[in-house]
């Protein structure tokens, strides 16, 4: 896998988990989103992995609310959209693979069932397989949401299957820190990235919590790319909340300058991921 000059930052502003009563900040309402989403590619965000909230700022996959922010976002920003399959560990699998009927660019795909906090977030082959050939025919590009390393060997066992998702390209993201999944620990991404198939273009990664900063530092030395946002960390330093999440896109945006791997443009995103430009369809 060839180095890639840029980082490509992601942003994961809202979650299924939060709630807005408890984190007023937690951008849930579609006006809330579009601010959020400007705000953070202004920062130097190239895409948004979103999940969406119903008018009581609860999670929803209902399709009036995905399509709703799937258009609002697509005209006033030119972030890549992603939109959540994983929802809430509430949601049935069923209504997990509507969310490609509101035509976004991207969707995440999980690689497998994993304990999440007192829950289980379920993805039984099954359903990644009938997600991933869903997404190839509706020409959606899956991000592949790694949040255990069995979960690396289960992303080679889909692509044997299936071959190549739709833009030939292959993006993983490593969910750390979950409790239940693989550490945010320098060495068990790494592990994870050491096991990457073959096939794999480009990686990312997130660090739940206090393993926020330890990632992001060793995916921009390895060559990785950034997830960063309220979705996985609300504490921008000992004692500080987050209140933004242009914050974190912004700290991420420093640090990857620093380390000469300065955030890419939206085109280029759109390049490394090889989604469909759906702006002026
Ligand atoms: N909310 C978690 C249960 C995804 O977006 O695909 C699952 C999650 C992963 O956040
Ligand atoms: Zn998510």
């Amino acid at each position: 896998m060839a180095m890639t000059p840029g980082t490509l930052i992601t942003v994961a502003p809202t979650g299924a988990e939060l709630a807005k009563s408890d984190f007023p900040h937690l951008p849930t309402t579609l006006d809330e989103l579009v601010e959020t989403a400007t705000s953070c590619e202004r920062a130097g965000a190239s895409m948004i992995h979103l999940h969406i909230r119903d008018a009581d700022h609860r999670p929803t996959l209902d399709a009036s609310y995905l399509k709703a922010a799937v258009q609002a976002l697509r005209e006033q920003t030119s972030l890549v959209i992603q939109l959540s399959t994983g929802g809430s560990v509430h949601d049935p699998l069923d209504q997990r693979l509507t969310v490609l009927d509101a035509e976004p660019d991207a969707c995440s795909l999980t690689c497998g069932t994993t304990n999440f906090g007192d829950d289980v977030f379920l993805n039984p082959y099954g359903f990644m397989s009938d997600l991933y050939v869903q997404a190839q025919e509706r020409e959606v590009v899956p991000e592949f949401e790694l949040f255990d390393l069995g979960h690396v060997a289960s992303l080679a066992r889909l692509i044997d299957a299936h071959g190549l998702p739709f833009g030939g390209k292959v993006h993983v993201d490593f969910v750390t820190g979950v409790p239940g999944g693989m550490p945010g620990t320098p060495a068990a991404l790494l592990a994870g990235v050491a096991m990457l198939p073959t096939e794999v273009t480009s990686w990312a990664a997130t660090g739940i919590g206090r393993s926020h900063l330890p990632i992001v530092a060793t995916a921009l030395a390895a060559g990785g790319h950034l997830r960063v946002g309220m979705e996985d960390n609300v504490v921008f330093a000992r004692g500080v909340p987050v209140e933004h999440n242009s914050q974190l896109v912004e700290r991420a945006a420093t640090l990857a300058e620093l380390m000469q791997r300065p955030a890419m443009s939206t085109d280029a995103a759109r390049a490394v991921l090889g989604v469909k430009d759906r702006r002026r369809a």
